[in-house]
Order: C-alpha cells, then structure tokens, then sequence
C-alpha cells in the first residue's frame, strides 16, 4: 500500500504540475483501484495522506472551528506608485539597505496547511484571523497540495491561497447556466463556495488549485530571508509562484508591480495586486507591526479594470437543453485586453436585479478575467423614455410558452422540436470532442437546418451528394464529399462519444467515457434501471435521473433505432477481441504503413492492452513506424522491444 501510495502521487505529480505523464490514465486508474481495494480490504492500515483522499469520500456534517497557531494576518493596501514610495519610505528610516520579495497577490481564500513528520494533517480556512474552519478533507482534494514532503519535517505550518483558475470558472458557470443553476460571481467566490462544500466528493470536481507564499511556524532553524524560505518549501514539493522577483531599491519593485499589472489578464489565475514584502527576517523584527498589520509589507491594489459603453439590443439565445440567455449588444470598448461588444445578462434575475435597459450607459468588467459581464448601470446617464427589459413570454425561435420553474433562475423552451434548440444540439453532436464531424462546424449546420434538410440528428445520416449540391453556392463536390465522408467516419465514434453528442443534462464527456465503460452497447443501457446507472462511478442521483429520464422516453428509443440503422456504432469500444496484450502497455509512435494512430490504439485497447504516449522501463512494446523519433530513441536505451507494423498484427494473431 505505501508503495502504491508513492507510486500514485509519484504520477500524479507527473501529470497535474509538469505537465509530461510516464503513463497512460488508466494505468493510473488501474494503480488507484488497486490501492482502493486494498484499502476496504484493510481499513487499518489505510495511510491518512492516501492518494486516494484526492477524490473525495467523507461527508462532514459541518466544520470544526480551530484556532490558528501562529497569526493569520492580514496586509495594509497601497492604491497608488506614491503610496507605496511612502511606504518604501516608512521602511527606510528604520532599515535602509532593506531589500523587497514583490509577489502576485491572488484573489482566492487564504489557507494554513499544517504538516507533521512531512504529512499532511489538517488545512484551517483563514476565518476572522484567530480562527479558523478545518478543511483538510476538501484541501487534500486539490492536486498540487502535497500529501508528504519531500524531507519529514517534524512540524510545519504554511500560509497559501486556495484559488479556481479562470477556465475552470468559465467552464463551470457554462455549466450552471446551461443548467439553469445560479453563477458564480467570480472564481473567488467559486473558490470559496467549493471549499465549504461538506461533500469533499463535490470539492474535487471543483478543480481548485494552490499557491504557498509564507512559513507561518516551523520547529527547526529556517533561511535568514523570505525569499530563500520560499525556495526551501519549493524543494519539499509546494507550489511557489513562478513571479516572485527580489527587488534592491523601490524603482525595482515600481517596475516588477508594473510588470505584474501588464500580465494581469494573461495569467490563469485572478490577481487583485501585487504584495511587497520586505525580504530580510531580522529586519522584518526590526520593522515590527502595527496594531494589526506588519510594517514590513503592503499590498499594492490595482484598479479594477473596467469600461463604460451603451447597451444597443437585449437579443434572446435559445441553448441546446432549451434555456433562454439574454445578451447584451453593446458599442465596443476596451476591458482587460480585448475589445467587447457583447456581455452575457445570464437570466431574468439578473437583469431585473441591475435594471438593464435598452439605451442604458452600463459599466462593464470581466468576471474571471474572461467572461465580460455588466457590474452596474450609470443611471444618471439613462435617456428618457426608456423601458425595463422583460424576458419573452414565447420563445423566440419556435414560439412556444416558455416556463420557469420553481427556485430556478433559468426561463426554458420545452418543445422538443424547437429549431433553435435544434441547431444548438446539432452543433453539439457534430462538434469535435462528440462525433468529432469535421467540414460540418456552426455555419454549415446552420444552414442546413434553415434549408430544411436537419431536423434532427439523425438526419445528418440521409444527407446525400445531391442534397448537399441543392445548397447552392459554396457546396461544390469537393466539399459535398469532406462532409460525407466525415459523417461516415463519425459512425465508429462509439457509446461513449455518442452519449457526450447526444446533449444529454448532467451528462458530460467524462460520463459518457464511464457509461461505456460500465455498459457494453447502448441496448444495454436502455433496459438499465436507476439502481445500473447509480453504481457507475461518479453518476450521481442527479445525472443518473437526468439519464433515465432520456432513456425511457419514447423519442429517445425510436432515435436510437434509427441511428442503428443508419449504421451508427452503439457499441463500448471497450468490447474485447482477445487478451494477447493483457496487462501490456504499448507505445505507438510514427507513421505506421496501413494502421491510423487511432485504430491501432483502439487494436490495443480491444486485445486487453493499455495504449500509452510516452516510453518508460515499463513499457511492454513500442510499435515504430515510419520517422519515428525520440520515442524510439529512448526505447532502444531502455532495452524495450520495438516491433514493425506487420509484427505487431502478427502478434495480435498468434
Ligand atoms: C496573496 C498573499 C497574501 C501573509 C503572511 C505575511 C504577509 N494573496 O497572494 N499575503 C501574503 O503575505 C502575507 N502574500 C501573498 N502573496
């Protein structure tokens, strides 16, 4: 078990900070049942840093308040370049020659993370200072916290901040839109919210991320500086931010808090400021503190980054699962390194919460940094003759009643056979991590369903040359053939991307990979029950009703059966041909004579083996085709045997 312990963290290190795995998912999946297995099996010797708290388990039934050791402080802010040369000033008179670590300030939730003996063993929220909430089961859910030191240090307290990077917070509110759930306002919120969920199961969706900034206790001797400190707790395994820079005199640090301001909306993560520390302990002793914040530091707050601009038109867009977004048209402006002309006004309660009006001067930020949102409306500056926006009653696509339901924020078209609907789950179906139809993208489909030959998905499945032609301009046969073609590959797509196309709610492309892993055809999964669809790993009681409810529906069962025959694959990739390659790993790399990447991959994965991108010792064969490169290289120094082509299929065969 500690081996397999090592061994996971080990790759998980690999694979979440530096971004280059040894091996492939499910031989990490593979490694983790095991250690799961043989954790029910044995409870008792279970480690309390194991791997496996990284997905979640214990439900609490609230957080205990603990009291902080060592103070959880907060900073002074400065709001100006003069502010901070004052401040640089103040440090000046009583230590001279001090020298400034200037770092990002991020804008998540302030953290202590409390290790023994190298472990991990508890995580405290920052609460009012004095105490704190204990966290540590939602903590050990973010990937680049470290479960063990690198060296066993006998106690240790680090301050950080617990963060949600930007795409994750774009990609989770999409989400909670689509399914009619209320936004977060920003990724700290977002953050903040996922910390505090009494399901670690849930934190570990979440995605949260990490940067350490401070040692808050430590029994052994220390560096005499800051910034050296930092690099000693990079060396036991914790993330340091890359951007921390040593400045001599305040011109430098004008410059790096300049520099950081520069790259704010390139980061991946939402800062508020930069903080300027002074470097040196002895004279942070010196320096002393205040009442409540230390003289040592400031935090240097940037301005928000904002823009005024005139909304034009409300237009209405009707999504795939039926949810009507309003959108604000807006002359373009400048935020935050882009121009934007449009910002989303997510829903009926929003807009009546901020009265947007058609002609309103509105101030616009980007929350996260990445979606451009409307913060406040100038009403001084509101024309006469204006009126409140009201959400249609009737969808504007189709026409239909739309509904709201109770404690829901979203307003929905349920017609099935709404054309906007319709487009938008076409869209879906067609796009690259679904069906992966290449030639078919937005306009095209677009088209197609105005000229009345989609009205569904299936239908993609009848197009034909001819009907492709009757496009007209811009439909040559060139094209007519792409498309066709495309749309013939797409039919060995598989469940588990057929489930992802199909639009189902709460089913994701995660899912559908898990589905299919569980069931082996469709057929299958349409005579499951609740109880089938429950003990599929990470379907929850919401995505497993959402499902059922798709699967019963008679619309459902005769698309199904039209797909089928049209010759759509309804079956798991998983399907097994022999297991030759059982518990192999196999690396295929270069242009190999007659197999695609893909389908030799997907020969390995029908005959029991694990197809993998990167050679280590470990690895069973390499399979090396024409122009093969580093793989083989390292292969050939690793004594890994390297077959052809031909000797690989004869292998298959043998
Ligand atoms: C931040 C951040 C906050 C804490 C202990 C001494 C000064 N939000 O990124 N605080 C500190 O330092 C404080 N540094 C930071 N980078």
């Amino acid at each position: 078990m500690r081996e397999l312990e090592a061994l996971l963290e080990y790759h998980s290190r690999l694979y979440y900070e530096l971004d280059t795995p040894e091996i492939e998912d499910a031989e990490y999946d593979k490694l983790f049942r095991e250690l799961q297995d043989l954790e029910a099996a044995h409870p008792d010797l279970a480690s309390p840093t194991s791997p496996t708290k990284r997905v979640g388990g214990r439900v609490a039934e609230k957080f205990e308040k603990v009291r902080h050791q060592g103070r959880m402080g907060s900073l002074s802010d400065v709001f100006s370049e003069e502010e901070f040369l004052a401040f640089d000033d103040r440090v000046r008179e009583v230590t001279p020659n001090a020298v400034y670590c200037v770092e990002c300030k991020f804008d998540g939730l302030s953290v202590a993370l409390e290790y023994r003996d190298g472990k991990f063993v508890r995580g405290l929220t920052r609460g009012d200072g004095e105490y704190g909430e204990d966290v540590t089961d939602n903590l050990m859910t973010i990937r680049s916290l470290p479960l063990t030191l690198k060296e066993a240090v006998p106690h240790l307290i680090v301050r950080g901040e617990v963060y949600m990077p930007k795409e994750v917070f774009a990609s989770l509110n999409r989400a909670r839109e689509e399914n009619g759930e209320k936004l977060f306002a920003n990724p700290r919120n977002a953050a903040a919210g996922s910390l505090r969920q009494l399901d670690s199961r849930l934190c570990a969706k979440r995605k949260l991320d990490l940067f350490v900034y401070n040692i808050q206790l430590c029994e052994t001797p220390l560096p005499d500086t800051h910034f050296a400190s930092l690099e000693w707790l990079r060396s036991l395994g914790f993330p340091i931010s890359p951007l921390n820079k040593l400045c001599g005199n305040a011109e430098e640090a004008v410059r790096q808090i300049r520099e950081i301001g520069a790259l704010r909306g390139t980061l991946p993560f939402d800062i508020d400021g930069a903080v300027i520390k002074v470097d040196d302990i002895a004279m942070r002793e010196e320096l002393g503190e205040t009442a409540s914040v230390p003289r040592w530091a400031a935090a240097y707050k940037y301005p928000p980054q904002r823009g005024e601009t005139v909304v034009r038109e409300i237009r209405i867009q009707v999504g795939r699962t039926g949810v009507l977004t309003p959108r604000a048209s807006m002359d373009p402006v400048a935020v935050a390194g882009s121009t934007v002309s449009f910002a989303t006004l997510h829903n009926a309660d929003f807009i009546a919460e901020k009265d947007v009006r058609v002609g309103d001067t509105v101030v616009i930020h980007k929350a996260g940094d990445i979606i451009p949102e409307i913060l406040t409306v100038v009403k001084e500056k509101r024309p006469e003759n204006t009126v409140p926006f009201a959400m249609p009653t009737h969808c504007p696509s189709c026409g239909e009643p739309v509904y709201r339901e109770n404690g829901e924020a979203a307003t929905r078209c349920i017609n099935p056979d709404c054309p906007a609907q319709l487009e938008r789950r076409i869209i879906h179906f067609v796009s690259r991590d679904a069906m992966g139809i290449d030639f078919l993208g937005e306009s095209n489909v677009r088209t197609m369903v105005g000229a009345g030959l989609l009205a569904g998905v299936a239908d993609l499945y009848d197009l034909t040359e001819e009907k492709i032609l009757s496009l007209g301009s811009g439909y040559g046969e060139k094209s007519a053939s792409n498309i066709l073609s495309a749309i013939e590959k797409s039919k060995e797509a598989g469940l588990a991307r057929l489930l992802f196309a199909l639009g189902i709610r709460h089913i994701g492309e995660k899912a559908g990979q898990l589905l299919a892993a569980k069931f082996p055809n469709m057929e299958a999964l349409l005579e499951a029950d609740k109880e089938d669809l429950l003990a599929v790993e990470e379907i929850g009681e919401e995505s497993a009703q959402s499902l059922l409810d798709f699967l019963k529906s008679p619309h459902t069962k005769q698309l199904m059966a039209r797909l089928q025959e049209k010759g759509v694959s309804m079956d798991s990739k998983q399907e097994r041909k022999g297991d030759k390659l059982a518990g192999m790993t196999i690396v295929c790399t270069g242009t190999l004579p007659t197999l695609k990447r893909n389908e030799a991959e997907a020969l390995i994965r029908a005959h029991g083996g694990n197809p993998a991108s990167s050679v280590s010792k470990k690895t069973s064969y390499v399979v090396a085709g024409e122009a093969a490169g580093s793989k083989l290289t390292k292969a050939q120094s690793l004594g890994v045997p390297v077959l052809t082509e031909e000797e690989f299929l004869k292998l298959l065969e043998s």
